[in-house]
């Protein structure tokens, strides 16, 4: 019977990916989270079936007991966000770096046997060659790049210098159910669907011709959970965690247009600091050393997700003309 934490486990990806746990038979699931981003109605639904640790990364004692007894440690709570780690760098560091300098350190105090570390796509910036292959030198763009990118070289130097099995799963753009859509750092797919359901313009920023690798959720928690069984020889590495293929916003509005049979134009705005232009996983390693194997296009992707925020939204349905 195996013991898992999952820090952010409240969270959009942290949430789904327990949900995905809970399928393991006799799977005993611990999440840890602080609700500074997550949701206590992410997990309601399957509170029954865990434990929930109320716990804050940044308190290494908290963290300690945390883990304890724990296989393995699914390390995704952060703080997100691009320009939210532009605008207030202070936080996004402290949970982001710190946080996970004490999971880590956790860990091989306590033994666990293998930690999963969120890392992001962010960490390569702009590249003049797509798709992005994990041997490429990481240019971040944005304090929250730089703090992904600290807290993967730790999972690595952990295996090196301490003997902690961790791999870091470099995570692309990820979008489906649960993802919140209410804040201006909210991921820009949450953000086109709440659009979409009330009828209204989103705001694009730039023209819209920015590439991302946009990553069902569900293949993520998959990998994620492949990456935790991967042989020990496949650890102390970072792994591109994407779908591999790579659309322009316009087209993802477009999409959701055709899904939705409606015709509404986006609005444009300026170019937001920090972006990185086009983003494009190349699959090959975690294809090969972890068993990545994607199953969902962004078509399908987006037609799930937008179920679920029909289902779940209260947005107000404006009358219907005519
Ligand atoms: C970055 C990382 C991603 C993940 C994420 C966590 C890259 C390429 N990706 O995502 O892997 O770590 O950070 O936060 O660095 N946008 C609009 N309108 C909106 C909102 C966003 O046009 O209302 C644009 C935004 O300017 C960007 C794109 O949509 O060009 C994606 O933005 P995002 O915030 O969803 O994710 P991103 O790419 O910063």
């Amino acid at each position: 019977m195996s013991r898992y934490v999952v820090t952010g486990g409240a969270g959009f990806i942290g949430s789904n990916l327990v949900r995905s746990l809970l399928r393991e038979p006799g799977a005993r699931v611990v999440v840890v989270d602080n609700y500074l981003t997550g949701k206590p109605e992410n997990i309601h639904e399957v509170r029954d079936g865990i434990e929930v640790l109320e716990v804050d990364i940044r308190d290494y004692d908290d963290v300690r007991r945390a883990v304890r007894h724990a296989d393995v440690v699914y390390h995704l709570a952060a703080i997100p966000s691009v320009p939210r780690s532009i605008e207030n760098p202070v936080p996004s560091h402290e949970v982001n770096v710190n946080g996970t300098f004490n999971v880590l350190r956790a860990c091989t105090e306590e033994r666990v046997r293998r930690v999963i570390f969120a890392g992001s796509s962010s960490a390569y910036g702009d590249t003049d060659v797509l798709p992005k292959t994990e041997e490429m030198a990481p240019r971040p763009k944005s304090p929250y790049a730089v703090q992904k990118l600290i807290g993967e070289n730790y999972a690595t130097v952990f295996y090196s210098c301490y003997g902690l099995e961790t791999v870091t799963l470099r995570f692309f753009n990820v979008f489906g159910p649960r993802q919140d859509p209410g804040s201006p750092y909210s991921g820009v797919i949450s953000i086109f669907m709440k659009k979409l359901i009330a009828r209204e313009q989103p705001t694009i920023f730039g023209d819209g011709m920015q590439t991302r690798d946009f990553t069902y959720v569900e293949d993520v928690a998959g990998l994620c959970r492949r990456a935790a069984a991967a042989p020990r020889s496949a650890c102390g590495r970072v792994y591109n965690a994407g779908n591999g293929n790579r659309y322009t916003l316009n087209e993802v509005w477009e999409t959701l247009n055709q899904i939705e049979g409606t015709n509404i134009p986006a609005r444009y705005g300026p170019d937001r600091g920090g972006d990185v232009r086009d983003s494009q996983a190349d699959t090959t390693a975690a294809r090969k050393y972890l068993g990545h194997d994607p199953q969902y296009s962004l078509e399908e992707g987006l037609r799930r997700t937008l179920e679920w925020y029909r289902a779940s939204l209260t947005v107000e349905q404006p009358a219907l003309a005519g």
